[in-house]
């Protein structure tokens, strides 16, 4: 893809700091398309005569990062079809809890294209953890229970901490208080969305 014609907006923070529920107030507000790794992964998981299945449904349960060809290549294949569906060359994208990895930053902005701009959204480990156990009663996720739970925590504070601190070092962070109410996190995410790119 070409930088020209694809925005691209890395969304990243802990588990159940809130990715999902902004980037789709997002879509409806601002016309971007929401790619969530995890989904995207899950949807893969299931998919039947998947050669990843397996792999996929080890790594989401231990909080692991499945290896990054895999990811990245569904992502690539996920912005090809929304373009192609809407008949364009040109789209605004969401991408939702990745990259979680230095090699995946690198390999995405090597193979698809360079991110934008990362929004971070920044929240304790307890509030985190209530939401996501609270969830857990009826998400049916297979990683929201308290052991899954330690262990993305973990990944997230050893493995993913440090991408943000390299975009934030490139000047591309806007980091949001994520512990109040979504609407809003939402009015100063859209505020400061917009200030970055107009
Ligand atoms: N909630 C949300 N916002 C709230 C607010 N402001 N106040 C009160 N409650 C709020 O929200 C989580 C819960 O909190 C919901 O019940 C929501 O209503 C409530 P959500 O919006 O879903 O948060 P999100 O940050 O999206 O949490 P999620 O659980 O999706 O985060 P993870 O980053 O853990 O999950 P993801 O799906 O991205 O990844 C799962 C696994 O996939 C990873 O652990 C990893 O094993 C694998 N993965 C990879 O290997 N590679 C990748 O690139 C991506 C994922
Ligand atoms: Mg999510």
């Amino acid at each position: 893809f070409d930088p020209k014609d694809v925005t691209v907006v890395f969304v990243l923070g802990g588990p159940g700091a809130g990715k999902g529920t902004q980037c789709a107030k997002l879509v409806s507000g601002h016309g971007f398309s929401h790619l969530s790794a995890g989904d995207l992964l899950r949807a893969e998981q299931q998919r039947e005569g998947s050669e990843y299945g397996d792999l996929i449904r080890e790594y989401i349960k231990d909080g692991k990062i499945v290896p990054s060809e895999v990811t990245i290549n569904l992502l690539k294949n996920a912005m090809r079809d929304i373009l192609t569906q809407a008949g364009k060359t040109t789209g605004r994208f969401l991408i939702d809890g990745f990259p979680r990895k230095m090699d995946q930053a690198h390999s995405f902005e090597e193979i698809v294209c360079p991110a934008k701009l990362v929004l971070f959204f920044d929240c304790p480990e307890n509030v985190m953890e209530e939401r996501l156990l609270e969830r857990g009663k009826t998400s049916g996720r297979s990683d929201d229970n308290a052991d899954s739970i330690r262990k993305r925590f973990k990944t997230f504070v050893e493995t993913s901490m440090p991408v943000i601190d390299y975009y934030e070092k490139e000047g591309k962070v806007v980091k949001i208080d994520a512990t109040q109410s979504p609407d809003a996190v939402y009015a100063k995410t859209e505020e400061l969305l917009s200030q970055r790119l107009g």
